[in-house]
């Protein structure tokens, strides 16, 4: 697990205490905790003796280890070093860094508690990984905290440390829960320098009567908390969407990539595929209209893109129609590694024939909810990409977080090309924010299904030959509101 790979959104701490585990077994809460989407877990127990805390850190350790998350512990380096997890939390009254780096060596993770900014810079001039800040609000978890800095405090302290040059990873804790979260992550993100990378909670989770529905719906937050960011960078940098598409939408995805902030270029020929690979961008591979000359092109430009490190987006239209598409799209998995892999139902599931041994493919079958997150968690698994699976509900899946995304207009069903500009939209995403695919690729998402339900109610759409000029205007609106820092229409994304 590398350390500069660790995903800090979604950061649950542990609490043995009736009060708060009530008589639930611990390793069970955590297991339901990492199936509903926790990125990172912190074992915190202040009371069991060593013997008891060893135990109770190697049975986590397995769970955590299953999932390919995180374990630290709190405070006790020796239970850490002992159990071979992937590092600590220490406090201020904890443990001096410099001992616990000595004990732990350079490659485990070490958090510090900070409250003040003058405490931030400390613990990252000292070489901290990342930093848990507060306490936000006050706390029956945790009874002694001394200052009580809400999200203004946060705020400043990220502001402090962006100022400083410091991009150091950050948390918060201290009585975040459901309710609040949402409102914690914007009213602390230091705009336009810093975010938070993520929200540390003990009673929301623990406490939770269904741990693994009360992390999923943090995890919605805190992707949610990141769309900002993401239609903001693209706002930005304007990055080049390539697209490799089909003859019907080449006019709607230019047009749809201009309005969220794109710049598009539709080039099919492969020669031209390793100049523009260089400029930046991301690329659209989009099968609707399959030829063998089209073929090998799209293997050329994939493979450009691959050797300049750009995102690739994989749109594999009608893949499950003939054999013909069935094996272009076997011989593109093979040939390079995508970014994201999007597509309705029987599309997926014949990546998902061709990415694992040729199971039985049915494009006709019509999945459950479950099934269908299921279905794009063993794709991505089996791929390394971002699976965005489309429908009334969206699922999008990186293997490890998998996402529903419910927002949407029925005209988006009605108008041809929908699918292939919604490929172009996560495309930019992707350019213009490397750091986490699944965020861009949500952001992506909400952009374009909230700027469909806005055209879908204006006065001058009719239908949907008038949705599509409005839909353009709307991703365009709603790129600049976002741009300018008013988000007021993210309230409208249902993000689980
Ligand atoms: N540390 P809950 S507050 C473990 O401020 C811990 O450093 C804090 O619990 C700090 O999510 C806290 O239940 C407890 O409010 C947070
Ligand atoms: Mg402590």
């Amino acid at each position: 697990m590398a350390k500069g790979k660790v995903d800090y959104g979604v950061y649950l701490v542990t609490d043995s205490t009736p009060a708060i585990l009530g008589n639930k077994d611990l390793t069970s809460v955590v297991e339901a905790a990492l199936q509903g989407g926790v990125t990172i877990v912190q074992y915190r127990d202040k009371l069991s003796d060593r013997e008891t805390a060893v135990k109770t850190a190697r049975a986590l350790h397995e769970v955590t280890r299953r999932f390919g998350v995180p374990l630290l512990v709190n405070d006790r380096v020796d239970v850490a070093v002992e159990v071979g997890c992937e590092g600590v939390h220490i406090g201020q009254d904890d443990m001096a860094y410099e001992e616990a780096r000595k004990l732990l060596g350079p490659d485990k993770i070490i958090g510090v508690t900070a409250s003040s900014i003058l405490e931030a810079l400390k613990a990252c001039e000292a070489g901290a990984d990342y930093l848990g800040l507060g306490t936000v609000y006050a706390t029956s978890t945790k009874k002694d905290t001394k200052s009580i800095i809400g999200p203004a405090g946060i705020r400043s302290i990220l502001l402090g440390l962006s100022s400083a040059g410091h991009s150091i990873p950050t948390v918060c804790i201290g009585g975040i829960n459901g309710s609040n979260a949402t409102s914690v992550l914007a009213e602390s993100s230091a705009a336009p320098a810093k975010s938070l990378d993520g929200i540390a909670v003990v009673s929301a989770i623990v406490a939770a009567a269904d741990p693994a529905a009360a992390a999923r719906d943090l995890l919605g937050k805190v992707v949610a908390g990141r769309v900002p960011d993401v239609i903001k960078a693209v706002a930005a940098t304007t990055p080049l969407s390539h697209n490799m598409t089909n003859l019907v939408v080449q006019n709607f995805a230019a047009n749809v990539a201009l309005a969220v902030g794109g710049s598009p270029i539709m080039a099919n020929y492969a020669e031209e595929a390793a100049d523009l690979a260089k400029l930046g961008g991301a690329l659209v591979i989009n099968m609707g209209t399959v030829t063998p000359e089209g073929l090998k092109n799209h293997i050329q430009a994939l493979q450009a893109y691959n050797a300049a490190g750009g995102p690739v987006v994989l749109d594999p239209v009608g893949a499950g129609a003939t054999s013909i598409r069935r094996n272009a799209v076997k011989t593109l998995l093979s040939s390079g590694k995508f970014t994201v892999i999007k597509g309705n139902e029987g599309e997926i599931q014949t990546v998902y024939g061709a990415a694992v041994t040729q199971r039985g493919v049915d494009s006709a079958s019509s999945l459950t909810i479950p099934q269908r997150a299921s279905l794009a968690k063993s794709v991505a698994r089996s791929t390394g990409a971002v699976v965005v699976l489309t429908g009334t509900t969206d699922v999008v899946s990186d293997g490890v977080r998998t996402l529903h995304v419910d927002n949407g207009h029925e005209f988006l069903g009605r108008v041809t090309g929908t699918g292939c500009t919604l490929g172009t939209t996560i495309s930019a995403m992707e350019a213009a924010f490397r750091s986490d695919p699944l965020i861009a690729a949500v952001a992506g998402m909400v952009l374009f299904e909230i700027a469909a339900e806005r055209a879908a109610v204006r006065d001058d759409v009719r239908g949907p030959g008038t949705f599509v000029p409005a839909f353009i205007d709307e991703l365009s609106a709603v790129r600049t509101e976002t741009a300018k820092g008013d988000v007021a229409w993210l309230a409208k994304a249902k993000i689980e």
